[in-house]
């Protein structure tokens, strides 16, 4: 493959001829060693779960030793894989709460309560009493609450009142209404073993369960509790692309997803002292640049700069210009070892579940994290000395782009009520809106879908909200700021140049696909309908991750029809397939679609959300 045939960007083109140049191997050079992939393990039909196996599923042998066919291994695997996702995002939100609580105990000076007003919000509504009661008092009861709702204490999942009644009915009819997300994820591991659940579709309805505790708890509670520890995002300037590295500063990335790491080296890399240091060993200053979630998240509340998506992590390395990469969890390739190894590039891990061979551990907790950060930034600063300035490239300048879109934020630029936006849906000005979200995928041409589906959709005036990796990708094409709705269809320009928005909103990270979630629910409740009868639609067009396959089936159960650019590896069993196409659209209102062309992905949703306004008599 040319560089041109793997990446939209330039300055992905430009660092992939120096990593050939350099001599360094890339994740796409991989794929092409990984090349053809196992047809078992493609269609799902491998069943590693005892061993009497593994079987292999095939017309020769179409039943495990245990008798398993396979619809039965599909549906085990995919399931596992779902549990996969379910246990990174709430996982993560764990972590959250485990500093609130903290923060709530008096156990940390580094951890804050930042939005007070959010917190006192939030713990009305989940019932905890507010009036008359000291703030740290009600943040030990809201901590506890959360805590709770994880495990199987509760019958129903924590932010259950969000849910429209609609929805809540249909769970209940299903018997997929979730309860704590733990207990959720610990069934579906107890029914794939092996002799337990043997029904495909039974096994099915539970990971949809699963995957709502996630939804609906796990990444919400972590968006919500982020919120309230770090601020709640509000429309801010920021800037994308590799060309926001400094060759003149120590330049450090965070990578990985929690904002309890990344906002401490934030807070420090700001520090006089350490700016001070910095100048004394050559540099003009220290550059904090973040990638994939955590980098958004650090961007939605602080407007810090996003130097890339996944596939531009190990091309970051490759600038030469980075001195330490800190990483807490999730999506990074273990190659990032490596890859700074052929550099001065040192990378920190923070925390004991996310060990990297070969990196160097600076374990951050909650009664140490601004001194850790404040350690890690010190190395960082050591380490400008080691770099060799001849063999750094920084390509490309920096696009502008407007993130900080929480439904606060969103709420407030429509005035304080979600009128303006219902009024235009009605009118037709937005015909619909699309979260676009999930990652990027070395077997597709780097971003071309994730841009290419964002700039159709809205051509056709379809309100547009970004999270995850689809964010760089769209903030590099220029999309996210206000002057794009000039490539937005009449109604959509219209309506996003009255309120200076862009017609393509930043919504945050991953988990805080749960603020899209409670945007849907809100938009039901107003209207007084279902989340599946509303002109919605989510995609994932180049999504690699078991946590975007979650993402994918909360929104689905949750009634909003998703996009995939391919499918699982669930295409051996025909009726996990045909339950994930169609039948779950009898089922909970919406379905899966697969389409690799963003082309025909856009008409494909473009379809949906024809169908869906006709259906509200619009
Ligand atoms: O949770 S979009 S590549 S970074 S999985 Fe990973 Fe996918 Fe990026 Fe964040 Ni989400
Ligand atoms: Fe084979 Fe059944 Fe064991 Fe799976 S559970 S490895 S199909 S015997």
């Amino acid at each position: 493959k040319t560089v041109e045939e793997m990446s939209i960007w330039e300055d992905a083109h430009q660092m992939l001829r120096k990593a050939e140049r350099d001599g360094i191997e890339t994740a796409w050079d991989r794929l092409e060693q990984q090349t053809p992939h196992c047809k078992f393990g493609e269609s799902g039909v491998c069943c590693r779960i005892c061993t009497m196996g593994p079987c292999r599923i095939s017309k020769k042998a179409p039943l495990g030793v245990c008798g398993a066919d396979a619809d039965v291994i599909v549906a085990r695997n995919f399931g596992r894989f779902l549990a996969g996702g379910a246990a990174g995002h709430s996982d993560h939100g764990r972590d959250c709460i485990e500093a609130f609580h903290a923060v709530a105990h008096g156990k940390t000076k580094d951890y804050h309560i930042q939005d007070s007003k959010k917190m006192l919000r939030i713990a009305e509504e989940l019932g905890i009493a507010t009036e008359n009661r000291e703030l740290l008092d009600v943040a030990k009861d809201l901590a506890d609450k959360f805590f709770d709702s994880f495990g199987s204490k509760h019958e129903e999942v924590c932010f259950i009142n969000r849910v429209p009644e609609k929805q809540q009915e249909n769970w209940k009819n299903l018997g997929i209404m979730p309860r704590g997300v733990d207990r959720e994820i610990t069934e579906m591991m107890h029914r794939t073993h092996m002799g337990c659940d043997n029904d495909a579709s039974n096994t099915m309805l539970q990971a949809a369960r699963m995957c709502l505790g996630d939804g609906w708890a796990g990444s919400m509670i972590a968006t919500e509790v982020s919120d309230i520890l770090f601020g709640t995002p509000s429309p801010r300037k920021a800037q994308v692309n590799l060309g926001v590295l400094k060759k003149d500063q120590v330049n450090i990335l965070v990578h990985g997803h929690n904002p309890i790491v990344s906002e401490k080296i934030l807070e420090a890399v700001n520090e006089q002292e350490l700016i001070d240091l910095a100048k004394t060993k050559g540099a003009k200053g220290i550059n904090l640049a973040g990638l994939c979630c955590t980098g958004n998240e650090l961007m939605m509340r602080q407007g810090i700069p996003m130097a890339g998506n996944h596939l531009m992590t190990e091309l970051a390395i490759i600038t030469g210009a980075v001195e330490i990469i800190v990483v807490d969890y999730q999506c990074i390739m273990p190659s990032l070892v490596q890859v700074g190894n052929c550099y001065h590039t040192k990378m920190i891990t923070t925390a004991d579940k996310a060990k990297f061979t070969g990196a160097e551990h600076v374990k951050f907790e909650m009664h140490n994290g601004m001194e850790q950060a404040r350690k890690v930034v010190r190395m960082a600063i050591e380490r400008y000395g080691m770099r060799n300035q001849d063999r750094v490239e920084i390509p490309g300048e920096p696009v502008d782009i407007m993130t900080g879109f929480s439904n606060e934020a969103l709420l407030d630029a429509l005035g304080g009520s979600l009128t303006p936006l219902i009024d235009a849906i009605k009118a037709g000005k937005i015909r619909g809106v699309v979260g676009i979200v999930g990652c990027n995928n070395p077997k597709y041409k780097h971003d071309y879908c994730n841009v290419n589906l964002t700039r159709e959709l809205i051509k056709k005036d379809i309100l547009v909200i970004v999270t995850g990796c689809v964010t760089t990708a769209a903030g590099k094409a220029g999309l996210l700021v206000p002057e794009s709705i000039e490539q937005a269809g009449p109604g959509l320009r219209e309506i996003c140049g009255s309120l200076g928005i862009p017609p393509v909103i930043h919504m945050g990270s991953c988990v805080d696909n749960a603020r899209i979630l409670q945007l849907a629910a809100l938009l039901a409740n107003e209207i007084g309908v279902a989340i599946s009868d509303l002109p919605l639609a989510a995609s994932s067009p180049e999504w690699y991750s078991e946590k975007a396959a979650t993402i994918g089936t909360y929104a689905v159960a949750s009634g909003i029809y998703t996009h995939l650019g391919h499918p699982p590896n669930i295409t051996g069993s025909p009726i996990v397939t045909n339950l994930a196409l169609s039948g779950l659209d009898d089922l909970v209102g919406a379905c899966f679609g697969i389409e690799p062309d963003p082309f025909k992905a856009a008409e494909l949703i473009n379809e949906r959300i024809k169908a869906k306004r006709k259906g509200l008599g619009l």
